[in-house]
């Protein structure tokens, strides 16, 4: 009797009984994780995944390198390997990336630039690329994030321009991002296209942002939506700077993605990020009072951004980068130094940051 009694209380404290996110969000947005096949179908990822995801996206397997071998050849088996797991369990996909700098093999941008098709040779290599990824996914991806990070970071990126100073950029101009939203749209009619970006919660940046997608919308580009990749780090941002972000989708008629989203428990400053190790903080162990208290702050800052994004009709996917904390890009950025910037702990145990995403009573602050 008194077991029976208690036994609700222990598993509390494990898995089984905590609700499941996509339950939790159903009527606002779908939400999941980025994670690869190979981490899917492993624990702890597998669970959390089965449990709590309605979206998947491809942390690596689906950006041109290593989905683009040579031009016309594709090497599509770990990408359809983590759509069959997905679809296997009822969760949707989101295609992530098309177009990127980084990533972009050289055969896209092989011969001479000196000669005189050699822009179009590039142009038509990017619209076969993209026509031929979209038309394999079709009808199992339901977004895709066309061109990524096209944003400059600083107003000294081509001339002060809105651009990145990519090699899109350099062969293509700004039409590179035309043709990649013209050649998805001809190859799916019915799949949503993303500009996906980061730092669009800083205004310069934002600003930048929201000048391409003008000049693209202007131009009838098939833009459906804005993804906001929201790599944060504790302290670094509250909702009230993103919210701006949102509102400006908003304001053109498109719809928001939370892309990447996750929250690095380091408050590292500036000269950590641009010229690291310098001010870094030092690692943070599991089981000090140190890391109680970045988990504790991760979870109020996790806790108002999703009073955000419910409060936002506008936002119909919410993803983060990764899915427990055993596996974490910020592992290895911008120094070597294990992480926690995710929802699970790495033993795949809901986090502070989860409990506080979970609760959906707690009023907005
Ligand atoms: O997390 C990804 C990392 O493992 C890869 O090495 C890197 C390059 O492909 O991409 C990382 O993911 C990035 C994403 O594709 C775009 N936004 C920034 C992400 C973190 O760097």
């Amino acid at each position: 009797m008194a077991a029976a009694f208690l036994a609700p209380a222990v598993a509390r404290a494990g898995t089984s009984d905590i609700p499941a996110l996509k339950d939790v969000f159903r009527d606002h947005f779908k939400i999941g994780m980025a994670v690869d096949p190979w981490v899917a179908v492993e624990p702890p990822a597998r669970d959390i995944l089965i449990k709590h995801a309605s979206s998947i996206t491809a942390c690596e397997v689906m950006k041109p390198d290593p989905m683009g071998v040579a031009a016309d050849i594709y090497s599509f088996g770990d990408a359809d390997a983590l759509v069959d797991f997905a679809r296997s369990h009822g969760i949707a996909v989101r295609g992530h990336t098309l177009c990127w700098h980084k990533r972009a093999s050289d055969w896209f941008f092989a011969g001479d630039p000196a000669d005189a098709a050699y822009a179009s040779r590039v142009q038509a290599r990017l619209e076969t690329y993209v026509v031929n990824v979209v038309s394999h996914f079709r009808g199992k991806v339901y977004a895709w994030d066309v061109v990524n990070e096209a944003a400059a970071d600083s107003g000294a990126d081509v001339g002060g321009g809105a651009y990145r100073d990519s090699r899109w950029h350099q062969v293509l101009g700004p039409d590179y991002i035309d043709i990649a939203f013209r050649a998805a749209r001809a190859a799916d009619p019915a799949v949503q296209l993303f500009l996906n970006d980061y730092g669009l919660e800083k205004p310069d940046k934002r600003q930048r942002f929201m000048t391409i997608l003008d000049e693209k919308l202007k131009r009838g580009v098939p833009v459906d939506g804005v993804g906001h990749q929201l790599h944060l780090s504790i302290g670094s941002t509250t909702a009230a700077d993103i919210e701006p972000a949102l509102a400006a989708v908003e304001a053109r008629g498109l719809v928001s993605h939370v892309t990447e989203l996750d929250i690095s428990v380091y408050g590292d400053p500036a000269s950590c990020w641009d010229t690291p190790p310098a001010g870094c903080q030092p690692e943070i162990l599991p089981g000090s009072a140190a890391y109680d208290a970045a988990l504790k702050a991760q979870a109020d800052m996790y806790r108002s951004l999703f009073d955000l994004f419910t409060a936002h009709k506008s936002v119909t996917s919410v993803t983060t980068w990764g899915v427990a904390d055993d596996q974490t890009w910020l592992d290895a950025y911008p120094i070597m130094r294990k992480n926690y910037p995710l929802l699970f702990d790495a033993q795949g145990k809901p986090k502070p940051a989860f409990r506080a995403v979970a609760d959906t009573t707690h009023p907005a602050e």
